[in-house]
């Protein structure tokens, strides 16, 4: 089949499904007409305390930016995703638990899950943590995560977890900077065979961040670590059985806080995205049931980690808002051997799997005898979210990995987006391999050009949504200006996503990559001046820049051009020595791939680093420079392209 192909809805598909293409035109028709009538329709699904009578109250212009929905209800996100399922579904799988061993893995009930969290939630009301106190969630990919984020939210705490993967330094710049009391952990985490240090990790961030006066450490491989006493706590063998196993949840406002999540902007450090209850939790059990057409009973597989918004919106909420049966994953995609993701659909028979096109583009490489030697006859649906899916790997996905059956729903969303904006409705939209093709019902991207005009029709530009949607962050914590800034004003009254867009003459959209200088790795963000500054740490750095460029496996990789004291001679210890810091200051995921010492960068002649030419040296696009005239020192450039030949 051509890259080009369009892949027809399937009638028998459609015929099952929640939403076809005549139920889809009608909700898109209901959102445009009448929005707050289409958003309560939306949040009634939600269990409310105190119903709400308000649905909207929304400016996006700069100088009175607000968002809040549904604002005068009250819920608990715990009792929404546990409590209600308890009359019917008590014996349901909740969880569905696999661990990196792929002899071992466990069942839990929704029954079990409540206890377990009001236990949890006992727990942290009993070390002092209230209603608004942060709490940071540094865990593996256990039930306890699932756990601890449900218990933070069953008593009004703010979760923030942090992916296991960050090193202490940017563990503790995270604690510090959401003020958190205690951090919830485990003993060591486990992944593909190799133990990860994460109380260690929690301790060596502590010296930094003093103020944590709870640690609650998950006993995961029962290894042998130093413990605080008056501070630091074992789940199961100190404090589990001491607590009542019911706890009463705390009603909130529908616009009180339930997480923050950093993330990686453009400049700066990373942003603490903050979202709050009713909205949040509303937008992400539509969007989780409507895109992944979830029918009870079903078993649901998302492998993302929950230390990114994937893991919160559709591993833990969305699923478990729905009463949904989620599977936690805690190994990687080649452990034992390449055929695990495969194994794990079969034993478990995985009815719906959600990945990453880095996984699949890594898997493909490794031949498709992995992937047919299991049996998958049990999947019906396959997503795909964190980066644009290339048509090749897109192609393989659909080809080998769903025996040209199963639909596969390209989910364009973000961190700050709380959910899914552009997706395809299994149901209802014809597929076109790398497209997300359309926003669902409620969400109004555009298309801008430089200058904010909007541009019709097929075209390409900046990607902006012009109105509110319930899952939107609220704010940057701490930091509103910032939120402000970053988001509403490049395109004022609107809300800027980052990301460029084409859209063809179907209406279908395609998303090129991030437009600012944020770079996506193997699905995770970074930004280029966060990973400049970890390199500048080095002593013998003078001055760095970093750029994406393309990567066959990763999308994209890191490129790190590098300028030393003039007196330092650049070599291959230095080069490991640098990348070593990196990795200690934000952890393995941002280390580079190339690290280019050059004596000087292209600046202009106000000083400013034209990163253009940089990324297109990284590229091995030389003739494409564009214009250089501006350049303070114009011969730099020649340097660098001579460098780059001679890597
Ligand atoms: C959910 C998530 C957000 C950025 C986003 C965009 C890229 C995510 C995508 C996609 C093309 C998709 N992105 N999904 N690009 N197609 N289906 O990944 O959140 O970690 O905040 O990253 O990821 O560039 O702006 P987050």
């Amino acid at each position: 089949m051509s890259h080009d192909a369009i892949i027809k809805v399937n009638e028998a598909i459609a015929k099952d499904a929640l939403v076809d293409k005549d139920k889809a035109a009608a909700m898109r028709a209901e959102a445009e007409k009448d929005p707050e009538t289409f958003w309560a329709g939306v949040a009634a699904r939600l269990d409310w305390s105190k119903p709400f009578t308000k649905v909207k109250d929304v400016s996006f212009d700069a100088s009175d930016l607000h968002i809040r929905w549904f604002y005068d209800g009250e819920l608990n996100a715990c009792v929404n995703c546990l409590d209600r399922h308890l009359p019917e579904k008590a014996n349901d799988v909740a969880i569905i638990w696999e661990s990196d061993d792929p002899g071992v893995d466990k069942k839990i009930t929704y029954a079990e899950a409540f206890e377990e969290t009001c236990r949890m939630a006992n727990v942290l009301k009993a070390r002092g943590v209230k209603k608004g106190d942060r709490v940071v969630i540094y865990m593996p990919m256990i039930p306890e995560a699932a756990y601890a984020m449900l218990a933070c939210a069953r008593i009004g705490a703010v979760h923030s977890v942090v992916f296991g993967g960050f090193s202490p330094d940017a563990l503790a710049s995270r604690i510090e900077d959401c003020g958190a009391s205690a951090v919830i952990t485990a003993d060591e985490g486990v992944r593909g065979g190799k133990t990860v240090p994460l109380k260690a990790n929690v301790d060596k961030a502590l010296e930094k961040a003093p103020d944590v006066r709870a640690v609650l450490v998950v006993e995961r491989t029962r290894a042998d670590i130093p413990m605080k006493a008056g501070r630091d706590l074992y789940w199961y063998a100190e404090a589990r059985d001491d607590v009542s196993p019911e706890c009463p949840a705390e009603a909130v406002n529908a616009e009180d806080t339930l997480f923050i999540l950093y993330t990686s902007g453009s400049t700066g450090k990373p942003k603490g995205v903050l979202h709050t209850t009713g909205g949040y939790l509303a937008y992400a059990a539509y969007t989780y049931e409507m895109v992944f057409d979830y029918k009870p009973g079903e078993i649901y597989w998302c492998t993302a980690d929950v230390g990114w918004v994937t893991g919160h919106s559709y591993i833990v909420y969305g699923p478990l808002a729905n009463g949904a049966t989620t599977l936690i994953f805690e190994g990687v995609p080649t452990y034992p051997d390449a055929s695990r993701f495969w194994r794990v659909i079969e034993k478990h028979k995985v009815n719906i799997f959600y990945t990453a096109p880095t996984a699949l583009r890594a898997l493909m490489r490794e031949g498709d005898d992995w992937v047919k030697k299991a049996d998958r006859s049990s999947l019906r649906l396959l997503g795909s979210v964190g980066e644009p899916i290339n048509p090749e790997a897109w192609m393989w996905y659909y080809e080998v990995v769903g025996d040209s059956k199963h639909p596969i729903v390209d989910t364009w969303w973000q961190t700050e987006t709380g959910g899914i904006l552009i997706s395809p409705l299994p149901g209802a939209t014809d597929l076109k391999p790398g497209s997300a093709t359309q926003p669902l019902p409620g969400v109004f991207p555009a298309i801008v050009d430089a200058n904010g005009n909007f541009l019709e029709g097929a075209c390409e530009g900046n990607l902006v949504i012009t109105d509110s949607w319930p899952g939107q962050m609220r704010t940057v914590y701490g930091d509103h200006q910032r939120f402000i800034d970053t988001y509403f004003k490049t395109y004022p009254g609107m809300y800027f996503t980052g990301d460029g867009v084409r859209r063809d003459a179907d209406g279908y959209y395609w998303i090129t990559g991030r437009v600012d200088d944020v770079i996506n790795v193997s699905g995770h963000r970074m930004g280029t001046a966060e990973v400049e500054a970890a390199i500048d740490e080095h002593p013998l750095v003078v001055e760095s820049a970093v750029v994406g460029f393309p990567h066959d496996v990763k999308g994209q990789g890191i490129y790190a051009y590098v300028t030393l004291h003039a007196t330092d001679e650049p070599s291959e210890a230095l080069e490991k020595e640098i990348v070593e810091t990196v990795r200690q200051e934000i952890g393995p995921i941002a280390k580079p791939d190339h690290i280019h010492f050059t004596p000087g960068l292209p600046k202009t002649r106000s000083g400013k680093i034209m990163r253009r030419i940089l990324r297109k040296i990284a590229e091995n696009e030389f003739g494409a420079l564009g214009d250089t005239s501006t350049l303070a020192d114009p011969g730099v450039v020649d340097a660098l392209i001579e460098g780059r030949k001679n890597r």
